[in-house]
């Protein structure tokens, strides 16, 4: 296991460092200390042929402002807060408004485009770096003084790790996520409307015309979004249901989470045989079919397009300062946010996603 690390850029006159963490088996993780982003995970298919599974640029200045948040850690809050403003303690606080007059994902410079300390480690098997950032009082108008620790980590089981921890002098809101787009067949060389993905969901909650929840909670029963047993994106992204519509023809929607670490999300894609288990604490994860992304624009050679790339953003339910029945996320003075979220990264042989892939195996 080892750790290298380069000058990859500059930033208002401060080196912007890429860290490539590499296990023993080959896989590779490389991160940025702005924006924790991780820029590549080089990950084996089932012939281990080791290749990158994750969206992002071959250079650091696009990601300077980096619209579709490629590989980005997002806070102070993930997702969006309806009309930029939120009450707590009696006071309404007024933040960024950087979409349609709301507020997303931490506003016009949210965590995803600030530069963090960087320390990195190695602890037997296991090896990382620790980002550490203050945000100061006010900052995106958020109240308090918030010291946020993200810690990736990358064992010899082909495992990576992130964990969150939070510390604010003042009642804050918080939720965190990691915004990695995944795409497994390996360097782009398809998109994901082929992967399955199966989520222990029994419910998701219903989006407005900007994207905002409701308040209301969907049986995924008979819709395109029963992912119990898995189902191939293709079937569900071109499914004629009006909140596939409403988010551009695609998934762009928090899930209630039925289990914790309990291989409650997974995303496999057939032709390769990689398979991602992800396992969380987090309430919810916001899955999001890259609807959006941008045409044309260079990842790693590919032509970007929609449905190149799948989020699976784990997280706490968007916009909860407005939804009093969503569990909250409001960060109280001295209380400390912990969040672990571990991506698994292994091959199925024969296996399909409906058994769970308990096939699966890792190329180690
Ligand atoms: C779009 O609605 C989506 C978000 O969910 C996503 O995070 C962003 O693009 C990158 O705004």
């Amino acid at each position: 296991m080892r750790i290298i690390q380069k000058t990859w850029g500059e930033l208002s006159q401060q080196p912007i460092t890429a860290f490539t963490i590499r296990n023993n088996y080959g896989m590779e993780v490389t991160c940025l200390n702005y924006g924790c982003i991780i820029t590549k995970i080089i990950a084996p298919d089932r012939d281990g042929n080791y290749e990158n599974i994750v969206l992002g640029f071959k250079e650091f200045t696009p990601y300077i402002t980096n619209e579709p948040y490629f590989g980005a850690v997002i806070g102070r809050v993930a997702g969006r807060i309806s009309g930029a403003s939120f009450e707590l303690n009696g006071t309404t606080y007024t933040l960024h408004k950087n979409e349609n007059g709301n507020h997303l994902h931490g506003g016009i410079k949210g965590f995803h485009r600030v530069i963090w300390d960087a320390a990195t480690f190695e602890i037997g098997d296991e090896t990382g770096v620790l980002f550490s950032y203050t945000s100061r009082d006010g900052e995106e108008g958020y109240p308090g003084k918030v010291d946020v620790q993200v810690t990736y980590t990358l064992n010899n089981r082909n495992e990576l790790t992130i964990a969150y921890r939070a510390i604010s002098d003042r009642d804050t809101p918080l939720n965190l996520t990691n915004h990695t787009y995944f795409n497994l067949s390996g360097n782009l060389k398809r998109d994901i409307l082929n992967h399955q993905l199966k989520i222990k969901s029994d419910q998701f909650l219903e989006l407005n015309q900007e994207l905002i929840p409701t308040g209301m909670f969907l049986d995924v029963t008979d819709t395109p979004f029963d992912l119990r047993a898995g189902k191939v994106m293709k079937e569900g992204i071109e499914a004629n249901h009006p909140q596939i519509a409403l988010a551009g023809q695609g998934y762009d929607h928090p899930f209630l989470l039925n289990a914790h670490h309990d291989h409650e999300i997974i995303l496999f894609d057939p032709e390769s045989g990689r398979m991602l288990t992800v396992e969380t604490d987090e309430t919810g994860v916001v899955v999001y079919t890259g609807n959006q992304l941008p045409d044309g624009v260079d990842i790693y050679g590919v032509r970007s397009r929609k449905y190149l790339g799948v989020c699976l953003e784990t997280q706490g339910l968007p916009d909860a300062v407005h939804h009093p029945h969503f569990p909250s996320w409001i960060l109280r003075a001295g209380e400390v946010y912990s969040s672990v979220t571990r991506y698994k990264f292994s091959v199925a042989t024969k296996a399909d996603i409906s058994n769970g892939g308990r096939n699966r195996s890792t190329v180690v």
